[in-house]
Parts: structure tokens; sequence; C-alpha cells
């Protein structure tokens, strides 16, 4: 008489198993698509910077960027350029470092209020224990006051997100990254892990 229960919990961790490296994901605005095993393929984790199928408008008051983690420890960053010159990348908001597995939400991410009325790009790159992982999302900036910032844009518990501060003065482009990166397999495993324990709400 094996317990319901038990088997449940295997079909979960197979389950999880199946969905392999479920890195990150960027839940809002709207990614430009997301393949687990190709997320590691700058600038867009396998997606085309120039898709514009799915444009999401960006008040310079503000628009919420939520991201699904699974990564107990990464380095965020979040970029943006203009849709005709997507290989001049700047700064959306400084790099942070971000610890913690789960939900993980900016609720209101200025705008770029120089580029209002143009299409743009918001690239976010996650540095983890497995390499670079790239999520994109085609936008328009515009005038006007914050978006509003729904529910699922939360925090879970334990998660939490420190600026890094840059020494020196921050130079204002930074070359596209390119190519595929090299991503190694060590690393993904302890992603995994995470990611199961916190399904299991141990974390
Ligand atoms: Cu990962």
């Amino acid at each position: 008489m094996a317990p319901p229960f038990n088997s449940l919990l295997w079909s979960l961790f197979v389950f999880i198993f199946l969905q392999a490296d479920a890195h990150f994901v960027l839940q809002l605005p709207p990614s430009l698509g997301f393949n687990d095993v190709k997320e590691g393929e700058g600038p867009c984790g396998s997606f085309s910077i120039n898709n514009r199928d799915k444009v999401t408008e960006w008040p310079v008051g503000g628009y919420p960027i939520s991201l699904l983690t699974t990564h107990t420890k990464a380095k965020l960053t979040y970029w943006t350029a203009l849709a005709n010159s997507t290989d001049k990348l700047v700064d959306l908001i400084p790099q942070m470092n971000q610890m913690g597995v789960g939900d993980f939400c900016l609720p209101t991410v200025p705008g770029k209020k120089e580029w209002v009325g143009q299409d743009a790009v918001v690239q976010i790159v996650q540095e983890a224990a497995d390499g670079s992982l790239y999520q994109c999302a085609a936008v328009k900036f515009t005038d006007g006051d914050a978006a509003a910032v729904p529910s699922s844009c939360k925090n879970s518990t334990g998660v939490q997100a420190t600026f890094i501060v840059s020494s020196g003065t921050p130079s204002s482009t930074k070359a596209a990254p390119t190519g595929a990166a090299s991503r190694t397999r060590t690393g993904q495993f302890g992603c995994i892990i995470a990611f199961v324990l916190w399904f299991w709400g141990a974390l």
C-alpha cells in the first residue's frame, strides 16, 4: 500500500528533471521568447532581437520587470538599446547582485526619457553558476506615469537584491554580447536542485 503521495513526489521530481535547466524566466514585460536549452545564446536566448511581434509600451514613470529565477545567486544586468542600433546597449538601471530562488520583481523601472516614442529593446542578462543567460523584450518608451503593477509581480520569501555600485564614471555604451555564450555544464545540477527545493518550499 504505497501512499499516493510518494508517486506524486516522484512524478514531480521527474517532471522537474525533464525541465532541465529552467535557469530564469522573464515573466514581465513579455519576452521575445524562452527556450530553456538555448537561453545561453546571446543576445536574446536564441530569439531575434529585431522581432517586434509583442511590443510593450514602457512609460517614463516606470514599468514592472518580473523574473522567475532558479539560481540561488546571480548577477543581473538590465540593458536597453534602440531597435535600429541594437549593438549599442546602455544600462536601463544599474547592475545588481540577486540572491534567493523564486519570483523577483522590480515594480517600477523608469523608462528612458531620451528615447520616448522610439522603438527599443530591453535585454536582461543573468550571470549565474552555469554561465550568462539572455532574455529580451520589444518595447516602446512613452511619456506618462508608471504602469500598474500586477499582483503576479512579487518577491518570493528570501529573494533579495542589491545594486552594484561601479567605481568611476559609467560608460554610456557597451558592446552587445554576440554569438553563443560558451556555457559550461558545471553548476547546472545545483540550479536544478535549488529549483526542486524551492518547489517543495524548503528554501
Ligand atoms: Cu541555470
